[in-house]
């Protein structure tokens, strides 16, 4: 494989933790560079040399089979000329007709800073419209709302550090464990360094993370803005507070304290459903603390009270002086590696360029003779539910999506769907050739991704980096910053005629200088006129980065120096609002969503790889045991959900019994998509309703109505190529698709299958159906090419190592062909779930292990590899430390008692 190894630095394209990725480039047999390897760069401070199972598996998910390589208008290739001017004609005419506010873009957290600037720039400052809104704005909104309304500035105060700084680390609505990896592996080191170092986590659901919670808070969902008020009333009531800072640094004390004096302890308790004792006990904790950390993500920001809940944080961080100094702050966890970069650009429809403010006059003025542009936009463009339910109502003409499958991840997706109908031209940039946004796409560009294009993030502690481009864009693809500039210019406007991203970089980086004199908090000046080697080795760094601070700034406020006109930070008094989407009696259930470990989003680059598809095959919704009892559900059983505005449409789920999900909630991930499943996307079950002051949807809690569905008939179809989607329709009513390395299988439910269709699709040399049931294999010269198994009862689980030995297999023995026919895979494969992906260790080997005396995490680890990699799977398998349960594998993988032993073993740690 190729010659000598170069290697080059830079940044994973996942999470918002940034870390430092080192890849070491080869050469395929055609001379073509690719990557030979990677793996974490030690020097990078975000990650020192680890990675989390989806860095560590980016090789895999980079293929080039599913990519879209050419423009393509109403399903038809064409080049890139024609595309653009397509695209600029589109806009040019919708904007001639309706005006600037008819037009907007959508675009993502996970385009590079660069990308981001020329799009905020192209829409601002020459389009005349504030109409470009970002995902962030399912993320990050409240987080910036709630810094904006507390320190006057969009400004995360803490890093990383602080991790091992702190003395108790609080985690509110977050799933670290799964979603930050990198960063909870720091917490579970700081924790051995400092056994004194206390963790509460603060969580409707027990999840992976609560493994090394000191105390966990299983809150009522969406009151969290009652636990931090009874935490102020606390430390007022108990004279606590730091009164020197208040005077000094604060004003507003006295309102919230009011509001916070409403709830007392007991009062507390009964809202957040929490005992008073835990309640008493993690307030004595923060008041006896000298620091404390509040580490908070999803379950805090995605609420239709998110800004507040931000602010109920950050008012008890301001009371105790807990903010400013190692170990101490309120510490907003972003999700998409380049969030923060989007928000320091001004990348939203509330806000104007690098920190400057969209409603002052004379910023605007700064900003637009800066750019030396025609026009500038004067009033807050329409966030992103909002600028949807505009389109569905006509009002949108041209819309451009960037770098996000809005499809999937926006709140009410049949009304995302009727708006891109609506909608006259939308044009739609993505790496991949099919999601479930494409599919609506008029004009479909292929960008460039990661690993090809350069620029900067900025990641969760304000830490700036470099993502490198070190192989070529496939295809046409080109990055997004040069298909914006190429619009730009086509519509006729200058200021796009960038050669280099570290232009754009050098622009975006003296903007934020511009009679900044320490008024604003983002100021990376100093990085201004860096050559393009310079922008090129460019060192991770941490903004500001200014004359006064030109190696960067580990934390902000350590002088008190708030960014209000009178430099003090403001108390916020807050009252509780319950969640807009209340349930009753005909949707009781609260549905909340999220993360699996191994999936990232849409699914569009890590369902392609095999492996991050095996630790959770299907999207199982979560449910407590009993109320699975009262509604009749088995675990591995189908249940539907529908919500009031659905109008009866369902999305249908398999279900896996969890005790650690509170009673009348239930979980699901929010990854599953058209892509990848008949019903399996809940976007739909999300009402379109938001936060007041940030505009965030309240993806945490939806209504919802469960029932059993039965569809009798359940096989899964393991093959070699996909079917169409519309083949699939006729064949099933459900299914669920899941790639393995040379093939893939199909999950399928049915009431009346027509599983003899197969026959038609894949005719085969000779089919073998002699079984139970509907079993059958197609050979092809004694290879399998396509096989059918089925169940009475629920979808079939069988072990994915099973599954890829037929594909693998030249010849079937008549062994293999009659264990296949049987329902029967042979033993050795069935080891249960794989808990640990880097050294394929499944639940099997993990439990005889433990019988076997292996009795801490770093024991099974010596023995069996697993944890020893990424790490990721050390939650899981302190766990299975705690198990009581004896493995007891039969022939198949049975999720029903894998069920019912994982719910023994987590009402025993409840
Ligand atoms: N594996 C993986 N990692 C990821 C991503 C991914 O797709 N996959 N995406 C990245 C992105 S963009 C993001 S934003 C982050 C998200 O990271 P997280 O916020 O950690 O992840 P989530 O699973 O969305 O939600 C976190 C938790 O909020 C809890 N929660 C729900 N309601 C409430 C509530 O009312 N109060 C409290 N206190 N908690 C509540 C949920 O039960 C859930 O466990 O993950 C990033 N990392
Ligand atoms: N129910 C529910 N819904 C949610 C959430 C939840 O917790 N629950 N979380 C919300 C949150 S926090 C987030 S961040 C969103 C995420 O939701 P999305 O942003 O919609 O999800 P992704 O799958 O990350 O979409 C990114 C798209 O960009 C493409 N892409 C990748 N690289 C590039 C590139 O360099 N250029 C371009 N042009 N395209 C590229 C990918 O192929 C993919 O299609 O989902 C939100 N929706
Ligand atoms: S924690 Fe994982 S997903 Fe996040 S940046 Fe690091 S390697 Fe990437
Ligand atoms: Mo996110």
């Amino acid at each position: 494989m190729g010659s000598a190894a170069s290697l080059c630095t830079t940044t994973c394209p996942y999470c918002g933790v940034g870390c430092g990725v080192d890849v070491s480039l080869g050469r395929n047999n055609d001379g073509q560079p690719m990557i030979d390897s990677l793996q974490g760069s030690p020097e990078h401070p975000a990650n020192h040399g680890k990675l989390c199972i989806k860095g560590s598996k980016l090789q895999q998910t980079n293929r080039l089979e599913h990519r879209l390589l050419v423009p393509r208008i109403a399903g038809q290739e064409v080049g890139w000329q024609q595309a653009i001017e397509k695209v600029a004609a589109g806009f040019s005419d919708a904007i001639a007709r309706h005006g600037p506010d008819a037009v907007a873009f959508y675009v993502s957290g996970q385009l590079l800073t660069e990308d981001y600037y020329v799009a905020n720039k192209l829409m601002k400052g020459y389009i005349g419209s504030a109409n470009i809104d970002t995902n962030s704005r399912l993320c990050m909104s409240s987080a910036v709302a709630g810094y904006k309304r507390a320190f006057g500035a969009d400004a995360m105060p803490c890093c990383y550090e602080d991790l091992e700084q702190t003395e108790l680390l609080i985690l509110v609505g977050s799933n670290a464990a799964w979603t930050h990896p990198v960063l909870y592996q720091r917490m579970e080191r700081a924790k051995q360094l400092n056994p004194a170092l206390k963790l509460v986590n603060i969580d409707p659901r027990q999840t992976a993370t609560t493994e090394l919670a000191d105390l966990h808070l299983a809150i009522r969902p969406g009151t969290d803005v009652v636990l931090f008020n009874g935490l102020l009333a606390y430390l007022a009531a108990h004279e606590l507070l730091d009164r020197d800072f208040i005077e000094g640094h604060t004003q507003g004390i006295e309102r919230a304290l009011a509001k916070a004096a409403e709830w007392p302890l007991e009062r507390v308790a009964n809202t957040c459903d929490l005992p008073v004792k835990d309640l008493r006990l993690f307030y004595r904790w923060f008041a006896d603390s000298s620091s404390a950390l509040s580490f908070f993500s999803m379950g805090v920001n995605q609420s239709t009270s998110g800004t507040d809940k931000v602010n109920a944080i950050i008012n008890c961080h301001l009371a105790s002086g807990k903010i400013g100094k190692p170990g101490s702050g309120p510490f907003s966890i972003t999700g998409q590696p380049n969030a923060m970069g989007g928000r320091e650009v001004g990348g939203l429809a509330t806000l104007l360029a690098a920190h400057l403010d969209l409603h002052s006059a004379a910023h605007r003025q700064l900003l637009q003779d800066y750019w030396q542009s025609p026009t500038m936009a004067h009033k807050a463009g329409l966030p992103a539910v909002e600028l949807f339910q505009q389109m569905a109502q006509g009002k949108i003409k041209a819309l451009w999506i960037m770098g996000t499958n809005p499809m999937v991840s926006l709140p009410d997706s049949n009304l995302v769907r009727q708006a891109l109908k609506r909608c006259e031209l939308v044009v739609v940039s993505d790496c991949v050739a099919h999601n479930d946004t494409l599919a609506l796409a008029h004009v479909q560009l292929p960008a460039a991704t990661w690993s090809e294009k350069d620029g900067t993030v900025t990641n969760s502690e304000r830490r700036i980096s470099r993502q490198r481009g070190f192989l070529p864009p496939p295809g046409q693809a080109m990055p997004d910053w040069q298909i914006l500039c190429a619009v730009a210019r086509a519509m006729g406007f200058s200021g796009f005629d960038f050669g280099h991203p570290g232009e754009i970089f050098d622009e975006y980086a003296r903007l934020t200088g511009l009679e900044n004199q320490g008024r604003r908090a983002l100021d990376i000046s100093a990085l201004a006129g860096l050559t393009h080697s310079e922008y090129d080795r460019l060192a991770p760094v941490q903004w500001p980065v200014s004359a006064k601070s030109r190696q960067g700034s580990k934390r902000l406020f350590t002088d008190g120096h708030f960014y209000t006109p009178d430099g003090r930070a403001n108390f916020v008094a807050l009252d509780y609002q319950p969640p807009q989407q209340r349930t009753d009696q005909a949707f009781p259930y609260v549905l909340n969503s999220g993360r699996i470990r191994d999936q990232w989003h849409t699914m569009t680059r890590t369902g392609q790889a095999a492996e991050l598809m095996q630790h959770e095959d299907r999207p199982w919704l979560r449910i407590h045991p009993q109320d699975a009892a009262t509604l009749g559900l088995a675990g591995g059983q189908l249940a539907a959900l529908s919500a009031r505005h659905c109008q009866g449409q369902q999305v249908i789920l398999p279900v896996k019994l969890d005790a650690g999900v509170r009673r009348g909630e239930l979980f699901a991930p929010m990854h599953w998509n058209g892509q990848f499943a008949s019903h399996g996307a809940i976007g739909s079950l999300f009402a379109p309703l938001s936060d007041p002051y940030s505009f965030q949807p309240g993806l945490k809690h939806a209504a919802v109505a469960v029932e059993p569905v039965d569809h009798q008939h359940y096989g899964l179809l393991l093959c070699r190529r996909s079917l169409q989607i519309g083949q699939l329709t006729e064949l099933a009513d459900y299914w669920l698709k899941i790639p393995l390395d040379k093939g893939l299988y199909y999950l399928l439910a049915s009431r009346a299958p027509n599983w003899h269709l197969l026959a038609q699709y894949w005719p085969a040399e000779e089919s073998l159906s002699q079984g139970r049931g509907a079993a059958c294999l197609a050979l092809q010269q004694g290879r399998l090419d396509w096989a059918l198994t089925d169940s009475p009862s629920g979808l079939p689980s069988l072990p994915t190592a099973y599954l890829q030995s037929l594909l693998d297999t030249g010849v079937l023995s008549a062994e293999q062909q009659s264990g296949w026919l049987r329902g029967e895979p042979d033993k050795i494969y069935c080891q249960g779930r794989q808990i640990c992906s880097c050294f394929k260790v499944h639940e099997k080997q993990v439990l005889e292990a433990i019988a076997a005396g292996q009795d801490s995490v770093g024991k099974l680890g010596a023995s069996l590899q697993c944890g020893t990699g990424c790490g990721s799977c050390k939650p899981e398998l302190s766990r299975l430390l705690k198990t009581p349960v004896q493995p007891a594998f039969s022939g198949g993988q049975s999720e029903g008692s894998l069920d019912q032993r994982a719910a023994i073993l987590l009402e025993e740690a409840v």
